[in-house]
């Protein structure tokens, strides 16, 4: 029996990796009567057969499993945005979700080749108070490439971002042999052509796993966060949620916030506590709805 790991399912066959080999496996029965789903990244034990087929024996235990895209066992999501018109909100968004996951976010600003620095730095600040990896890059003029390439070894990343930010142009620099699709247009049509997408992990010639996404089709915050939970997916707020007054300190009007402090001192980004404030409106209203 081989351990390996699943890249991607495709009617009915899964391909699984082992050392450098990918085989072509189905399930065992047994698997398929206790409707078992096999993911992208999971570990799975399997038997191999001629000519590189195979049959999947067992399903390995899952550290975390991501619903969009479906993929299982992701280190890290490399939230990519471009430096021109960076959206915020998304940004804060993508990190509240990758932490709710127990993944570990890494932000990645792209097409630095069409900004200034005075840009490049304003957004750099704002960020470095998280604590997240960042990463500047251009996919075009090949900055930042290496080390992002760094980042992403020997672990499974997924590319999250909207349509148009260089996401497949960024995986392109890295691993030249992929020749994935880039372009707003190609993108559409691409959608357009295809209306299940499969999810699929590309192996790097580094030993890392990353899965390219087109977008999203929903960012709403899954239905188990309540208000307490929040201020812990801003990893910045720790040091300070601490001093806070009350221990259920919600650091929205409360009296002896050091949260609220901490943003008037800036220690913390005041565009980050103002999403904070509007993602804590969204988990309340959604509170009351269930
Ligand atoms: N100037 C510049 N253009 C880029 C860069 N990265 C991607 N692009 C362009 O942005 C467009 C969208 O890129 P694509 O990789 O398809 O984005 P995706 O939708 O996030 O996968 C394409 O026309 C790319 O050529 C970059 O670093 N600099
Ligand atoms: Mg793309
Ligand atoms: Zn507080």
């Amino acid at each position: 029996m081989k351990e390996g790991i699943i890249l991607k399912g495709y009617s009915g066959f899964y391909y699984v990796k082992w050392n450098n080999i990918i085989y072509e496996c189905s399930l065992r029965g047994k698997n398929r009567l206790k409707k078992i789903r096999f993911l992208p990244g999971d570990f799975v034990e399997f038997e191999s057969l001629p000519n590189e087929k195979g049959v999947i024996d067992e399903l390995l235990p899952r550290r975390n499993e991501l619903i969009r895209p479906p993929i299982a066992n992701v280190d890290q999501v490399i939230i990519v945005t471009s430096l021109i018109n960076p959206d915020l909100w998304l940004i804060d968004r993508l990190t509240v979700l990758a932490l709710w996951n127990d993944v570990q976010p890494i932000i990645c600003f792209n097409k630095c080749d069409q900004v200034n620095d005075d840009i490049i730095s304003d957004l750099l600040s704002i960020y470095q108070k998280t604590q997240f990896p960042l990463v500047v890059t251009s996919a075009k003029k090949r900055i930042g490439i290496e080390e992002l390439k760094k980042i992403l070894e020997n672990r499974i990343s997924v590319f999250a971002g909207p349509s148009g930010v260089g996401k497949s142009s960024i995986i392109n620099a890295i691993e030249p042999g992929f020749q994935l699709k880039t372009g707003e247009i190609s993108e559409k049509l691409k959608r357009g052509k295809h209306t299940t997408r499969h999810v699929e992990l590309l192996p790097l010639s580094s030993g890392g796993l990353v899965a390219d996404t087109p977008g999203f089709s929903s960012l709403v915050l899954p239905p188990d966060i309540v208000r307490e939970d929040l201020p812990f997916l801003f990893p910045e707020f720790e040091d300070f949620r601490r001093e806070c007054k009350f221990s259920t300190c919600l650091h929205k009007s409360e009296p002896q916030c050091s949260v609220r402090q901490a943003v008037s001192e800036e220690k913390i980004s005041k565009s980050r506590y103002d999403n904070y404030l509007s993602f804590l409106e969204e988990v309340i209203k959604q509170e009351r709805s269930f």
